[in-house]
């Protein structure tokens, strides 16, 4: 049997840079509640995702999670199901009602023509996904949320170093959260963080990440604990320092992929967005099985078979999940549910061969019906 191939696979520094950057905990003892290393790294993405504030978090979803706790939302908040379950769950956890709007067909991010229509007077945020790292509409979304006095929270769980418009991608709305699992373009092994403007938002954040605690013997909040620990924001400071040029190896295993399957009748890839600074992050490919001659799971199967594991993000969409009992209807969203039918995203990391893409090529082309 060939080589196994996962969707994904962490990217890490040199195992002696790591220890370098943990060796003086062995010394300070100091390993959480937000110490020397966390402070670096705050710093060093702040300037690094160009935007005016961050707050690191345990992981992406605590961090979207009490982001929107911070924004003392209430009632309904538009949001997209084809998505991960955390974006959904964070704002149903918070207890929110999410409102489920369609997404185009184009790059899968919400259709923000049919977001006017989904207002109600008890709407009072957005919630959009960046989903696969392709943007969404921003000018768009900003124009409604301005006329309707809504808030703007992206999932930018999938755009970490995006830029639009020569601006870092968490620098639009109220604020974007970014995750770092292991699977992502930059990892701090689990991690995640919210970019906001308003340094209003500094404080609320750190108590809601510490039990809401103000000072030794103020505890004014509710809080969650959420904090990054020493050896996570170890992991970042060592990423970072190569997140450049791993973003480059993703660039050319996707114009790889892109040269092989791009004119393939039935198959339906997402191309660089104008004015957009890719990152890379995923590689999804619809599968029209009525052009193609195969269905999305046919190929997921023989790609098994072949010992590759490609994965079927984001499907099923989240407005079916078991745990919502029937709460929403799936009929309201026709393009993510015949999107999520037929997507299939492929093996894409830094470390990912030409030859093996070329395998996975040839594996995928195999079904094509001619
Ligand atoms: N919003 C969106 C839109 C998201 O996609 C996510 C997470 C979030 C919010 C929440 O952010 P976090 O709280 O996770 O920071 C994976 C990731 O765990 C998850 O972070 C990610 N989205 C989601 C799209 O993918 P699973 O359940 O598919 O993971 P798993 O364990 O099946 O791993 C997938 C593949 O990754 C494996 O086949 C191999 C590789 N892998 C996995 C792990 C755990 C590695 O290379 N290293 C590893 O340590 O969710």
């Amino acid at each position: 049997m060939k080589e196994k191939i996962l969707v994904a696979n962490s990217s890490m520094p040199e195992f002696e840079e790591y220890m370098e950057e943990i060796k003086p905990l062995w010394n300070s003892h100091w390993l959480t509640n937000m110490g020397v290393i966390h402070q670096k790294l705050e710093k060093q993405l702040t300037d690094y995702l160009d935007v005016e504030h961050i707050s690191l978090f345990s992981n992406g979803h605590m961090a979207l999670e009490l982001a929107i706790q911070a924004f003392n939302l209430s009632g309904e908040v538009i949001t997209t199901p084809f998505t991960f379950a955390s974006t959904t769950h964070a704002i149903v956890r918070n207890g929110l009602m999410p409102v489920f709007c369609d997404i185009n067909k184009e790059d899968f991010t919400i259709d923000t023509n049919k977001i006017e229509s989904l207002i109600t007077d008890k709407t009072t945020a957005i919630i959009p996904v960046h989903v696969y790292g392709n943007i969404c509409n921003i000018k768009e979304i900003e124009r409604i949320a301005k006329k309707y006095d809504l808030k703007v929270i992206y999932d930018a769980a999938h755009a970490f170093g995006i830029q639009y418009n020569g601006r870092g991608i968490g620098s639009y709305g109220d604020a974007s959260m970014f995750s770092f699992h292991a699977t992502k373009v930059f990892n701090t092994i689990e991690g995640g963080a919210i970019s906001f403007g308003d340094n209003q938002l500094e404080g609320k954040l750190y108590r809601l990440k510490n039990f809401g605690i103000r000072d030794e013997v103020t505890v004014d909040g509710v809080g969650a604990n959420a904090k990054m620990n020493e050896f996570q924001a170890a992991m970042g400071v060592c990423n970072l320092r190569h997140v450049e040029e791993e973003i480059e190896k993703r660039k050319q295993v996707v114009n790889r992929y892109r040269d092989r399957l791009q004119n393939v009748k039935g198959l339906y890839l997402t191309m660089d967005q104008e004015n957009v600074r890719s990152n890379y992050a995923y590689f999804p490919v619809v599968f029209d099985e009525t052009v193609f001659g195969a269905t999305r799971n046919e190929v997921c199967d023989r790609l098994k078979e072949n010992n590759i594991f490609a994965r079927k993000y984001f499907y099923p969409l989240t407005n079916t999940f078991e745990c919502f009992n029937g709460e929403y209807n799936v009929e309201e969203t026709p393009i993510a549910l015949h999107i999520s039918k037929r997507v299939l995203t492929l093996p894409l990391f830094a470390d990912l061969t030409l030859d093996n893409v070329d395998r996975i090529c040839d594996i995928v082309l195999s079904l094509q019906k001619i």
